[in-house]
């Protein structure tokens, strides 16, 4: 018999393509101001995340830790998508991380849904964590119970939510094919680059 060692190498570079994991989120289930699920663990560079609209009309926006409801410099962005009440067909949005070793932060840009706590994070940490993001973002964070008089005020922290208008606002830049779709500061010489962020909105 004879060992033919290429054919090894073969089947260890297949193995490898398939590793990549795809993860799914859905945006606004039952019209929610939601990302199901609102974190995305273990998540590896060159895994993709596709994002499904199926209500209302929001974003996915690439944010920041500390500032969870402003765009990111650079960030990737879905772009407003609006999806039809009687809809039967839904638009998905998929991007590749290039670079999962640290946590990714997004959230809505629709209206006041980020502080209603329309937010989304990829592998958040003990020291960046989700709840504290989502805190941030609703304000939670920054707000003091007080006593006065025998009546307490003050916000929760609970993230519920809240009612606002969805149809109102639909001004904004679809961002897809903008060519800023990059989420890492790795090089043209990555062995991603190829595919680098690979960005496609579905109809
Ligand atoms: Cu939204």
């Amino acid at each position: 018999m004879h060992f033919f060692p290429s054919a090894v190498l073969a089947v260890s570079a297949l193995v490898s393509v398939a590793s990549a994991t795809n993860h799914s989120v859905t945006i606004g289930q039952d019209s929610k101001l939601t990302f199901e699920p609102n974190t995305l663990t273990g998540v590896q560079s060159g895994d993709f995340v596709s994002f499904k609209f199926v209500s209302k009309n929001h974003t996915v926006t690439q944010s920041t830790f500390a500032a969870p409801c402003i765009a990111k410099d650079g960030g990737v962005n879905s772009g407003y998508t609006p999806v039809a009440a009687d809809a039967t067909a839904f638009p998905e949005w998929t991007i590749q991380i290039d670079n999962a070793s640290t946590p990714l932060w997004f959230f809505c840009e629709q209206g006041a849904h980020c502080k209603a706590g329309m937010v989304f994070a990829i592998n958040p940490t003990a020291d960046k964590s989700f709840a504290t993001f989502l805190a941030t973002a609703t304000g939670a964070a920054s707000n003091t119970t007080t006593t006065t008089n025998g009546t307490t005020t003050g916000t929760t922290g609970t993230g519920s939510t809240t009612t606002t208008s969805d149809n109102t606002t639909t001004s904004g830049t679809p961002a897809a094919g903008s060519g800023a779709l990059t989420l890492s500061a790795r090089t043209a010489s990555s062995l991603l680059a190829g595919v680098g962020i690979a960005v496609a909105l579905v109809l």
